[in-house]
């Protein structure tokens, strides 16, 4: 055993010796340096131009499939902290109804929870009145995710529970503007207005909040 602890530490400590001969003998490093650009960018290019053909082939389908009205992006809303910002993006999200909106935490650790006062901390109620309200736990793993089905037509209101205080909401509109949350704005800060999101698909948090 102390005999390997021996070998890995003058392993590592070799390990910095090829740097000190690269720079002696510079027509090699030259060399190797030279090549490995050359490697990445002809596999990066391929790579973008296998993928760009593919996913021009599937939107062009998608495109003449669809009525050429407000096409449904995904449904998906990052959770971001960013230095001393706390946000959902994009902040204001339209889906058809039937849609599954997941949420992904991007960095911090936050939550998603509907204004609904059947829920903590909403001390009132913007979600369409027939709606089912939504709770999540904190996610404060990288890539967690929650998923919650939107089966009612109309606009949702929701927060994070750690950073409620700071403005971290976001808005769904589902279908069609429709209930409590058409009127006013909620009491954490402002969000997109539904016909907006409605129109543009998506609100992206630096659009509004810049
Ligand atoms: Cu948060």
């Amino acid at each position: 055993m102390k005999r390997r602890t021996y070998l890995a530490t003058v392993g590592s400590t070799v390990a910095a010796l090829p740097v000190a001969l690269a720079g002696c003998s510079g027509a090699p490093g030259a060399g190797a340096d030279d090549e490995t650009p050359t490697d990445e960018d002809d596999v990066s290019g391929k790579t973008t131009e296998t993928d760009d053909g593919g996913a021009t082939d599937d939107e062009d389908g998608d495109s003449e499939n669809g009525s050429g009205t407000v096409t449904a992006g995904p449904s998906e809303v990052d959770m971001v902290t960013d230095g001393d910002q706390y946000y959902f993006d994009p902040i204001g999200l339209f889906v058809e109804p039937g849609t599954t909106a997941t949420w992904v935490n991007v960095s911090g650790a936050h939550s998603t929870v509907a204004y609904a006062e059947s829920n903590d901390q909403a001390e009132t109620t913007r979600i369409p009145s027939d709606a089912e309200p939504w709770s999540s736990e904190v996610l404060s793993e990288a890539d967690a995710t929650f998923e919650h089905t939107l089966e009612t037509t109309g606009t949702y209101d929701y927060f994070c529970g750690p950073h409620k205080s700071l403005g971290m909401i976001g808005r769904l509109v589902v279908g069609e503007p429709g209930g409590p949350a058409t009127e006013g704005q909620p009491p954490d800060g402002e969000l997109p207005d539904s016909q907006t999101i409605v129109d543009q698909g998506a609100v992206s948090y630096g659009d509004f909040a810049g």
